[in-house]
């Protein structure tokens, strides 16, 4: 139960525009771009814009992990997209992802260029394209894709729903509290049964769904998204917590995490492995 006023919706609902909130720059219920601006393009085939965020950060560890096997067509410039300051509304990202939200990417060894959005998509896209990280046929794939789309619909409650009304909502309402932490701790028991007799989600070999995974869920168990460890008790977790910890100390997770940080000591573009490695000092 919440203790505040009972909301009536009007018949057909109108856009108040906010102001005052820290989202007034994001939330609209209009697509399309709002400034023109074009992307920046740099020396590498696969140009990625994007932002630290988990949605990120699965794409720039997957990006890491295949230069960290070898694949040297996987070297990317990383631009940084500003979501706070109306980045995505540009009309150069919006030509490229036309839903306005990061991670997008655009690979330029095919003619013309290829655009790829959606985290999801363009990890599928990055694993086909150099052979790895995603099992290439049989029940092995259909493991690996059953888990990638899990955590594409799974991840809203947990971004969307549970860290927008525990952290970041005007007011603690106890109802979408309640209905969100619940759900984003079913969600945990279903990884944690998972994880309980194999060493990565889909058994022996580390893909793409534990990379995909790993940036939410993974993310929440040991650093705390929305400063919630406590509230969810994810220590109890004790299977997700082990596995994550295997992936968070890989070195090319701990790079791929570094990558288009918009705050003020972060690494803001990536152009070459250098700019980590200046970094990393
Ligand atoms: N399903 C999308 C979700 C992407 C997403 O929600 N990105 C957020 C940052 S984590 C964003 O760009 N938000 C900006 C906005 O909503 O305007 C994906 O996996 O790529």
């Amino acid at each position: 139960m919440t203790d505040s006023t009972p909301y009536t919706p009007p018949t057909v609902w109108e856009w108040e525009q906010e102001t005052e909130s820290r989202f007034a720059n994001i939330n609209r219920p209009i697509a399309g771009p709002t400034h023109d601006k074009e992307l920046p393009v740099g020396k590498h085939p696969l140009q990625l814009y994007s932002l630290a965020t988990p949605n990120g950060v699965k794409v720039t560890m997957l990006l890491e992990e295949l230069l960290a096997l070898g694949k040297t067509g996987a070297e990317y410039d990383a631009w940084l997209i500003n979501i706070g300051q109306g980045d995505q509304f540009g009309s150069g990202f919006v030509d490229i992802n036309p839903n306005s939200k990061i991670p997008a990417m655009v690979d330029h060894t095919t003619t013309p260029p290829t655009r790829v959005f959606e985290s999801g998509a363009i990890m599928l896209y990055l694993a086909e394209k150099f052979e790895a990280f995603v099992p290439v046929q049989g029940s092995a794939r259909a493991e690996c894709l059953s888990w990638l789309f899990w955590q594409m619909g799974s991840a809203p409650y947990l971004g969307g729903g549970f860290g927008h009304f525990y952290a970041y909502a005007p007011e603690k309402w106890e109802y979408p509290i309640n209905r969100y932490a619940m759900e984003v701790k079913r969600q945990l028991d279903v990884l944690d049964r998972d994880l309980a007799s194999r060493r990565f989600l889909c058994g022996d070999e580390y893909n793409i769904a534990d990379m995909a995974i790993y940036s939410w869920y993974g993310q929440l168990v040991l650093t705390g998204l929305y400063e919630s460890k406590e509230f969810l008790n994810v220590a109890s977790y004790s299977n997700v917590v082990r596995w994550a910890t295997e992936i968070h100390e890989r070195p090319a997770v701990r790079r791929g995490r570094k990558v288009n940080r918009a705050s003020k000591n972060g690494l803001k573009e990536r152009h070459d492995a250098s700019d980590l490695e200046a970094f990393e000092k």
